[in-house]
């Protein structure tokens, strides 16, 4: 079953949006498999955006997403990469549609509640670089067969 690594932002945490966010993951029908609130260190914080580093908004990402304690999980589900991100909204605050998680909380690009990872490459790389395999918890849900 398809994994991937999805973070609630220092924004979302200190907005009281946690559950929100994780309801809207539960009602389409995924599955938490780990998950913990900690606070990201520069190094961490580094590795995970790697791709940006050098990019203009580098150094004012970094600040935010080390500025107070994320939400991190794995969620597992047919396509939750894909869909995750939908759910999730675009990047640029003013074309989040409304019924995604930006689209109806975030006003802010960078302020955006939440991360989503963007291809299974991704997906393996950022669950490995939050999570240790003891942190996972398998579990079957009498549920399953119908989504
Ligand atoms: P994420 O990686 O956090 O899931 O977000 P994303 O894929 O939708 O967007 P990405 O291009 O990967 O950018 C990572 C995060 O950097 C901040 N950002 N600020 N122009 C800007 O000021 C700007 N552009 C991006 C956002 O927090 C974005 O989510
Ligand atoms: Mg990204």
């Amino acid at each position: 079953m398809e994994k991937t690594f999805l973070m609630i932002k220092p924004d979302g945490v200190q907005r009281g949006l946690i559950g929100e966010i994780v309801k809207r993951f539960e009602q389409k029908g995924f599955q938490l498999v780990a998950s913990k609130l900690m606070v990201i260190n520069r190094e961490l914080a580094e590795l995970h955006y790697a791709e940006h580093k050098g990019k203009d908004f580098f150094e004012l990402l970094v600040k935010f997403i080390t500025s107070g304690p994320v939400f991190a999980m794995v969620w597992e589900g047919d396509q939750v990469i894909a869909l995750s991100r939908t759910m999730i909204g675009k990047t640029n605050s003013l074309e989040a549609a409304p019924g995604t998680i930006r689209g109806d909380f975030a006003v802010h690009t960078r302020l955006n509640l939440i991360h989503g990872s963007d291809s299974p490459e991704s997906a393996e790389r950022e669950i490995g670089n939050f999570f240790k395999p003891e942190e996972f918890v398998t579990y079957n849900k009498a549920i399953e067969s119908w989504i």
